[in-house]
């Protein structure tokens, strides 16, 4: 099975009416869409998302920033999709953040930076559990994979 990686739109994303611009920039790089899920993020969800931040001086504004209005959550699937979504979404500052990422290109802020994405598999193992359960992540063939891949999926 093809790395799997966890995506979520926060809260500025959807207030900025940016789910679809976010979302089309990981579709057309060719990563396939394996679960998604619109919510809004409880604590306990949070601090468990967030769990790696405990005890800095960010975590308690930002659980409570990622906790403050709806979010989409989505599971991405391709081999090296987790450095992928993270080369898309662009460093962890807008500020800082190069042209061409969706950090880079829709932001400035640095709590307010649009998107979170699993920094590594052992946090994509630990992190979509969290939202899906096994039942939830929708296994399917992507009819084109040839085209995107140069070969089969
Ligand atoms: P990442 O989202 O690029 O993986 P992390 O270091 O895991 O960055 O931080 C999680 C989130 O916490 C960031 O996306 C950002 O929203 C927020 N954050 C990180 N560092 C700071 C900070 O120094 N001040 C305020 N918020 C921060
Ligand atoms: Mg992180």
């Amino acid at each position: 099975m093809a790395e799997r990686t966890l995506v979520i739109i926060k809260p500025d994303g959807v207030q900025r009416h940016l789910v679809g611009e976010i979302i089309s920039r990981f579709e057309k790089k060719g990563l396939k869409l394996v679960g998604a899920k619109f919510l809004r993020m409880s604590k306990e969800l949070a601090e468990q998302l967030y769990s790696v931040h405990e005890g800095k001086t960010f975590h308690d504004p930002l659980v409570a920033y990622i906790c403050s209005s709806p979010v989409l959550v989505t599971a991405w699937e391709a081999n090296g999709v987790i450095d992928m979504a993270r080369k898309l979404m662009g460093a962890t500052f807008g500020f800082e953040a190069e042209p061409g990422t969706i950090r880079g290109d829709l932001g400035s802020s640095i709590r307010y930076n649009l998107v979170h994405g699993s920094d590594s598999l052992e946090s994509a193992k630990r992190e979509i559990p969290i939202f899906f359960k096994d039942e939830e992540i929708v296994d399917y063939e992507l009819t084109n994979a040839l085209w995107l891949y140069g070969q089969r999926e």
